[in-house]
């Protein structure tokens, strides 16, 4: 099992590239495993402050990987443990950025719209192909590519399989950002680095403050977010933010 996903550190940011070439990172129920723990591993850790999740130059991920889906029963499907990989991933409170390039399809476009952030090369391609297998997404696809793109344009590709390309991505507000090929991964981190250098428990409570507004109704996420604010005040990082500012001073976040 060892190795479908590769883990670097480098400052405060964690790199974690999906690794199964031969299959264009189809998400085997493996590699899912193998994904979901380390970033569970990696979460509660203070120093790690914001994950890239990456493929390779030529492929995101290629989505659930078809030949073990092919061997699966339906009564197996009912039991099987990949369906909590997504709400392992959504479960996550570090911020997530995903730096796509090649193909983000099926599970690995919706593994990328699991994420906070998606940094995209300009020759990166998403889509749910889903239904040309004869399956509908299952990894949250319809339901997040809805409240992004809005339900006529969701349903298009849903119910079409068809591919959209990143500046396609980017002007329907499922990309943060398009890059020059090439240059996807370095984006990606330097984007990391930015929320990095903030302060690590407010980054984590306005992650999930955000996240609220796509979940609860509008005065629901509005006492949500001022529970959350709350929380940020009671930190020793907002003292010093804020004296820092006043003193025309760097601010030096502890994660306290
Ligand atoms: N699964 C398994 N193997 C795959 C694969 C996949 N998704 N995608 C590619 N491969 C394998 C190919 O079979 C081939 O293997 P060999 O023949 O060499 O043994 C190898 O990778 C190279 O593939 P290609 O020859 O096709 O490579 P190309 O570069 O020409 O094309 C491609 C790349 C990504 C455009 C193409 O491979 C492709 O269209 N792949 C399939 C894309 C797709 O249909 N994705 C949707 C999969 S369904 C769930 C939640 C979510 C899901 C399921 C359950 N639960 C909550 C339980 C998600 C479902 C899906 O994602």
């Amino acid at each position: 099992m060892a190795g479908l996903v590769e883990t670097s550190l480098d400052g405060h940011v964690a790199l974690l590239r999906l690794n199964r070439p031969e299959a264009r990172n189809a998400l085997s129920p493996e590699m899912m495993e193998e994904l979901a723990s380390e970033l569970e591993r990696l979460d509660p850790d203070p120093d790690v402050r914001c994950v890239v999740i990456a493929g390779s130059d030529q492929v995101f991920a290629a989505g659930a990987d078809i030949k073990s889906m092919s061997e699966r029963s339906f009564a197996e499907a009912l039991r099987h443990p990949a369906a909590s990989f997504w709400r392992r991933v959504a479960a996550i409170k570090t911020p997530l950025i995903a730096a796509v390039s090649g193909y983000a399809l099926g599970g690995g476009c919706e593994l990328a719209l699991a994420c906070d952030m998606i940094v995209a090369d300009a020759e990166a391609r998403f889509g749910q192909p889903e239904i040309t297998l004869g399956i509908i997404p299952g990894g949250g696809g319809t339901q997040r590519l809805a409240r992004v793109l809005g339900k006529q344009l969701a349903m298009e590709y849903v119910l079409t399989g068809r591919r959209f390309d990143a500046e396609m991505a980017r002007k329907m507000g499922l990309v943060n950002k398009v890059v020059k090929k090439g240059k996807w991964l370095q984006e990606a981190m330097e984007l990391a680095h930015t929320v990095a250098e903030r302060p690590p428990i407010a980054t984590r409570l306005a992650k999930q403050a955000v996240i609220g507004a796509e979940e609860t109704a509008l005065s629901a996420g509005l006492e949500n977010e001022r529970r959350l604010y709350e929380l940020a005040m009671a930190t020793e990082d907002r003292v010093e933010g804020m004296k820092a500012f006043l003193e025309k001073r760097e601010p030096k976040f502890e994660g306290r």
